[in-house]
């Protein structure tokens, strides 16, 4: 049976803007207070999953959240009518007001860890909601994530669903971010691959000394016991503190992995020899031929991928075996960085070409192209199960871009936050969107 990675897009929600939320994030903070553009950024991200679908990918959408979230203020104690509770935040708790205006769940990347149905127990493609845990803005995401993600993966003969992990430090979980799988072809049984940021009961794994860890070992396991995952079929890793310190903030800053390849930088890891090791060696269990392209730091230091988000990127399988890398535009204007990328494409190896998207409005908070997709392996049987709406076709795409056009504001700052018109506005583009995509009732303005 043939069998995909089919990428949903997150839909960058209408209000997307620069909160300065995210410490570690390098990007977030130094974008902090500017003002955004919520069309723009709406329309660069449905233009690269147009262009996936032009190339021949298979490519559904993720619909954004509900913001301001007045239900997260509410219990933060605001009160009175939904103007009141924006008004009150506003005058008494500014970073409470933008934090619950974060268009942040466009990095779907983050949305979920995602099993598919050849690795798992029962035969099912698995979703675990990631919880978030270590930014507020982006701990409320994962109940309206479960609904939707329930809505577009609603037969549970094909999908299983799984509440987010204990929302607590301990077990931070990022979803996928933090995850990838290896195969040799989507519909066959393969390694995942957690990548973890510290241990929260294990003093042995070292941690860093600047910025958070946001992904444990302990979520990484639970997730893989959820999902009812092989031993055999599981390889855990820990990033190298010395990285998330410049700003790694997820592993998908500093690596990518898609069929037998892993994509990575020299300093992405801690016992790099050993982990490649035990990726080869289950790898090869399960038929596969494991290879691993290493970027060296006298090529692409740690700062230039984190500047560049080289390593941000989808790698993609191309019909010939080759593999297509999708990079940002901020690849192109560092000298080393793209002087690497074509030295790599003409060297004759795995990755030959590269494409080139400006999503500039996500990456200054960010984002870039790995972060705005989740990957979902699927057969053709279970392609035949997703909810059709959210799947990308021209029409689709023509439907979100003069939706987007109706109803996006074209700018966005700190204070345009405080004005209950927004919540209206977002509220009226979200109802008209859950027909658009098929989703029945997701949102808590609509089932409250
Ligand atoms: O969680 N930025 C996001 C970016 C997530 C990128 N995802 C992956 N690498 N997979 C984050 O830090 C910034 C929001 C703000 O500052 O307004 C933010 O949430």
């Amino acid at each position: 049976m043939k069998s995909y990675e089919v990428n949903f897009d997150g839909l960058v929600g209408p209000t997307h803007n620069y909160g300065g939320l995210s410490y570690g994030n390098v990007a977030s903070q130094s974008n902090s207070q500017q003002s955004s553009n919520p069309k723009e950024a709406a329309l660069q991200g449905l233009a690269k999953m147009k262009a996936l679908m032009d190339m021949g990918f298979q490519q559904g959408v993720l619909a954004p959240q509900e913001r301001p979230d007045v239900a997260a203020l509410r219990r933060l104690g605001f009160s009175g009518t939904d103007a009141q509770v924006i008004e009150r935040a506003a005058k008494e708790a500014m970073p409470l007001l933008v934090a619950s205006c974060s268009a942040s769940s466009m990095w779907v990347a983050n949305a979920a860890t995602v099993s598919p149905s050849a690795d798992t127990a029962d035969g099912r493609v698995h979703f675990t909601a990631a919880n978030l845990n270590c930014k507020y803005h982006r701990s409320i995401e994962h109940p309206t994530t479960s609904r939707v993600l329930g809505a577009m993966f609603a037969n549970q003969q094909h999908f299983a669903h799984h509440a987010a992990l204990p929302a607590v430090a301990q077990f931070g979980d990022e979803g996928a971010a933090n995850h990838t799988r290896f195969c040799r072809e989507y519909g066959e049984a393969g390694v995942e691959f957690f990548v973890f940021g510290r241990s929260a009961f294990d003093t042995r794994y070292p941690a860093p000394q600047k910025y958070p860890a946001r992904q444990t070992l302990e979520a990484s396991q639970a997730v893989a016991r959820l999902h009812g995952l092989r031993d055999d079929g599981v390889v855990y890793a820990q990033q190298n503190p010395n990285v998330i310190d410049q700003g790694v903030f997820h592993n998908d800053v500093i690596a990518v992995g898609n069929g037998e390849a892993l994509f990575y930088h020299e300093d992405a890891f801690l016992d790099t020899e050993q982990m490649l090791a035990e990726l080869q060696g289950k790898l090869a269990k399960v038929g596969g031929n494991f290879q691993s392209i290493c970027v060296p730091r006298s090529a692409v230091t740690v700062d230039d991928a984190v500047r560049s988000y080289l390593f941000n990127s989808q790698l993609l399988s191309r019909p010939d075996g080759s593999m297509l890398l999708i990079v940002p535009q901020e690849c192109q204007a560092n000298e080393r960085v793209w002087a690497y990328l074509q030295s790599l494409t003409s060297s004759g190896g795995l990755i030959r070409e590269v494409k080139v998207f400006d999503l500039k409005q996500s990456m200054q908070n960010g984002g870039g192209p790995a972060c705005l997709r989740l990957r979902v392996a699927l057969n053709e049987t279970e392609l035949a199960a997703v909810n059709p709406g959210v799947i990308m076709t021209a029409p689709l795409y023509g439907s979100l871009t003069a939706w987007v056009e109706k109803h996006y504001r074209d700018r966005l700052s700190e204070t345009d936050l405080a004005d209950p018109q927004l919540l209206l506005e977002c509220r009226t583009a979200l109802d008209e969107l859950t027909q658009i995509l098929k989703l029945g009732s997701v949102y808590p303005f609509q089932i409250n």
